[in-house]
């Protein structure tokens, strides 16, 4: 069984995160999102909209996704692929090179954003601001 993981915020969830989220799983069996938690948000510089858990729940109903568990810090990454026995870590080309210090220990692969679409951009159409 092929295991992915992949990590993000996922807030204000859309359909550029479905897009990475299914091509994600087309990679293996098994999909692990790492969501950033509040705490580890606001680190990233992140206001986010909805709570972990409420992140959690809209992730959990997606059916590329088998678990959801949380990204604390920037440096669980290379725990996460041991402890899970992950075979493929996957992000979005946003982050093209900065975690091939992973290729020690699983494939990286980096796939290709959606374009047109950000929670950025949606706050700024809905006039939320961050
Ligand atoms: N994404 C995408 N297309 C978009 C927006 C996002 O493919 N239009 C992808 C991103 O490239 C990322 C994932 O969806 O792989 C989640 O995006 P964010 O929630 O913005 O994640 P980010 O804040 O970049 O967190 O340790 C890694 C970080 O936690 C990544």
């Amino acid at each position: 069984m092929k295991r992915i993981i992949t990590y993000g915020t996922f807030d204000l969830l859309h359909y550029g995160h479905i897009n990475l989220l299914r091509r994600a799983k087309a990679e293996g069996d098994y999909l692990i999102v790492a969501l950033s938690t509040n705490d580890f948000n606001s680190e990233k510089g992140k206001n986010c909209y909805f709570s972990y858990e409420e992140r959690k729940k809209l992730l959990e109903s997606i059916r590329y996704v088998d678990l959801v568990i949380p990204e604390e810090n920037w440096d669980q990454k290379i725990r996460d692929i041991q402890l899970y026995q992950i075979d493929k870590f996957v992000m979005g080309n946003d982050w093209e090179g900065k975690f091939d210090y992973l290729r020690d220990y699983c494939e990286v692969i980096y796939l290709d954003r959606t374009p047109e679409i950000s929670t950025s951009k949606i706050k700024k159409e809905l006039n939320i601001f961050s």
